[in-house]
C-alpha cells in the first residue's frame, strides 16, 4: 500500500530529510514549508496524512491542526504532529486541537513508518466507508450519516491485558474518567475469550509472563468476531521494535511507559471514537443496503435484487448446473380489493400473500415482489415437475384461507394466477425466461385465473397432478 504523505516544516533540511526516509519506503511525498501552504495543498490534494511540525513561524502547528479539523474536506486526514523532545504539555495541546498521533524529533524510524502506516490504513478504511455509505444513500435515496453525530461520549468499555496487578490498577484508576466498566485479565488467552463481549478498546501490556502479547494482537486481528476492536499497546522504550512489530500485526496504536495519565486518556479515547465511527459507518451501510435492496412493504427481495441473483444463478446453469425455474404470480382482480376495501386493506393483502409464498416455498428459493401486486420465485437447481409442484401448492396456499384484515370487512378471499417457466439448457438470458414466465402468467388469467400454466403451454403431466 503506497499512501501520500504532506510534510510541513519550515526548516528546509527537515523536510529533506522526512522526504528522503520516506521515499525510500514507497510513500508518495508532498511537501509545504509554511501553515497556510499546508492548508491549500491539504484541501487540493487530499493526502493519505499530514506530518505537521509544531515550532513554525506566523502559523504554527496547532492552528494549522485546529484549521485542518475544523474544515469538512480535511477533517478525516489524520495529522502526525512532530514536536521537539518529549514535552508533554505541546503532545496534550495537540491532541486538544485534534491531532492524531506525535513523533519526537529527532524522528525514530521505527516510530515514523509504523504509525504513518497504520494511520494510513484506518484513513483509507474510512474512505472506503464513507464512498460506499455514499453510493448506497444515493441508491436508497436516503439522507447521508452524519459523521459528527456518529461520536459518542458514551462510556467505554475496555478490555485490559496486564499481569502486574500494581500497573493495572494505576491504568484502571487512570482510565475511570472514560470507562464504565474495565475487565482486566491477567492471561492472553483468556483476554480472547473475553473479547468476545466486543470491548470498546483493547490495552495489552508487552510484557506478560504468562503469554505472547503479539500473538494476541495478531489473534485478534484474525477472527472474525473481534476484528474490530482496536488495540492499544503499553511498552517500554526499550521494547520500541516488538512494539512496532504490533503495529504492523495490526495493532493500532501505543503508549510508552511511565504512564502519563492524560496521553494514556487521550489515545484511549482516540481510539474509541474511530471504533465507534466505524461501526456507525458499517451499520448504516448494512442498513442502506437492505433498504436498497428490499420491498419495505412485504421486507422481500425487490425487483432490483432478484434482477442480480437471477443474472448470477443463470451464469452457475450455463456452466452445467442443475436448471433454475421461476414462477411469476400475480393477484387476481387485486383492483378490486383496493376499491372494494381501501388501499390500506390491499397492503395488508400484499403483506399477508407475501408471508404465504415465503412460507410455501424451500429455504433456497427467492421470493421477490417484482412490481404492484406482481411476484417472483426463483428457484435453483430445480425442474418442470417439481417447480409446476410448488407453484400449485402456492396457489392452494393462498385460495384455501381467505384473507383477514384489520378494517370492518374482516375477511377477503384472495386467488393468485402462476405463470412457470423453467431456463432452457443453453444461451438462457434472464429476461428470455421472464418473458416466458409472464407469457405462461397471461395465459392461466386468460384460463380464467386461480390456475398455474408452464411456459410454451406445456401441460403438466397427469402424474404431478396426483402428486399434488
Ligand atoms: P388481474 O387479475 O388481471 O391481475 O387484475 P388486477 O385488478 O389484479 O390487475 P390490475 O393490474 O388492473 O390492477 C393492479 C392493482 O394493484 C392496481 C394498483 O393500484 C394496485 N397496487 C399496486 N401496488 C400496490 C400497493 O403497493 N398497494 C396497494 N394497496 N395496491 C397496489
Ligand atoms: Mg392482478
Ligand atoms: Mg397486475
Amino acid at each position: 500500500m503506497s499512501a501520500r504523505v504532506l510534510v510541513v516544516d519550515d526548516v528546509d533540511v527537515n523536510v529533506k530529510l522526512l522526504e528522503a526516509k520516506l521515499t525510500a519506503e514507497y510513500f508518495d511525498v508532498l511537501t509545504a514549508s509554511n501553515g497556510i501552504d499546508a492548508l491549500r495543498i491539504a484541501q487540493a490534494e487530499q493526502p493519505d496524512l499530514v506530518l505537521l511540525d509544531v515550532m513554525m513561524p506566523q502559523m504554527d502547528g496547532f492552528e494549522v491542526c485546529r484549521r485542518l479539523k475544523a474544515d469538512p474536506r480535511t477533517a478525516a486526514i489524520p495529522v502526525v504532529m512532530v514536536t521537539a523532545l518529549s514535552d508533554v504539555a505541546d503532545r496534550l495541546r495537540g491532541l486538544e486541537v485534534g491531532a492524531d498521533e506525535f513523533l519526537t524529533k529527532p524522528v525514530n524510524d521505527i516510530a515514523l513508518f509504523a504509525r504513518v502506516r497504520s494511520l494510513a490504513r484506518l484513513k483509507r478504511m474510512m474512505d472506503e466507508w464513507r464512498l460506499r455509505e455514499e453510493v448506497y444513500n444515493r441508491f436508497a435515496e436516503l439522507p447521508g450519516a452524519d459523521l459528527a453525530s456518529a461520536e459518542d461520549d458514551r462510556p467505554a468499555r475496555i478490555l485490559l491485558v496486564e499481569d502486574s496487578r500494581f500497573a493495572a490498577a494505576k491504568i484502571v484508576e487512570m482510565l475511570a474518567p472514560i470507562a464504565s466498566d474495565i475487565a482486566t485479565h491477567a492471561e492472553p488467552r483468556e483476554a480472547l475469550r473475553a473479547l468476545e463481549t466486543e470491548p470498546d478498546l483493547l490495552i495489552a501490556g508487552m510484557s506478560l509472563g504468562s503469554g505472547d502479547t503479539l500473538r494476541l494482537v495478531s489473534q485478534v486481528r484474525a477472527a472474525e468476531g473481534t476484528r474490530q476492536v482496536p488495540i492499544l499497546l503499553v511498552g517500554e522504550e526499550c521494547e520500541l521494535p516488538r512494539l512496532a512489530k504490533g503495529l504492523d500485526l495490526g495493532a493500532n496504536d501505543y503508549i510508552l511507559r511511565p504512564l502519563e495519565k492524560n496521553e494514556l486518556l487521550a489515545r484511549a479515547r482516540t481510539q474509541i471514537r474511530r471504533k465507534r465511527l466505524s461501526d456507525r459507518l458499517r451499520d448504516n451501510y448494512r442498513r442502506s443496503l437492505s433498504l436498497a435492496l428490499t420491498d419495505p412493504l412485504t421486507g422481500l427481495y425487490n425487483r432490483r435484487y432478484v434482477a442480480a441473483h437471477l443474472d448470477s444463478l443463470l451464469a452457475r446453469h450455463e456452466e452445467g448446473g442443475q436448471g433454475v425455474a421461476v414462477l411469476l404470480f400475480d393477484i387476481d382482480h387485486f383492483k378490486r380489493v383496493n376499491d372494494g376495501h381501501g388501499h390500506a386493506a390491499g397492503d395488508e393483502v400484499l403483506i399477508e400473500v407475501a408471508r404465504r409464498a415465503q412460507r410455501d416455498v424451500r429455504s433456497f428459493d427467492l421470493v421477490a415482489r417484482y412490481g404492484g401486486e406482481e411476484f417472483l420465485i426463483v428457484m435453483p437447481e430445480t425442474g418442470l415437475a417439481v417447480a409446476y409442484s410448488v407453484a400449485e401448492r402456492l396457489r392452494r396456499g393462498v385460495a384455501e384461507k381467505p384473507i383477514r384484515i384489520s378494517a370492518a370487512a374482516g375477511e377477503i378471499p384472495v386467488t393468485i394466477s402462476v405463470g412457470v417457466a423453467t431456463a432452457r439448457t443453453d444461451h438462457e438470458t434472464p429476461a428470455a425466461l421472464l418473458n416466458r414466465a409472464d407469457e405462461a402468467l397471461y395465459a392461466a388469467k386468460r384460463g380464467g385465473r386461480n390456475r398455474v400454466a408452464c411456459a410454451g403451454g406445456v401441460e403438466a403431466p397427469a402424474i404431478i397432478r396426483e402428486v399434488v
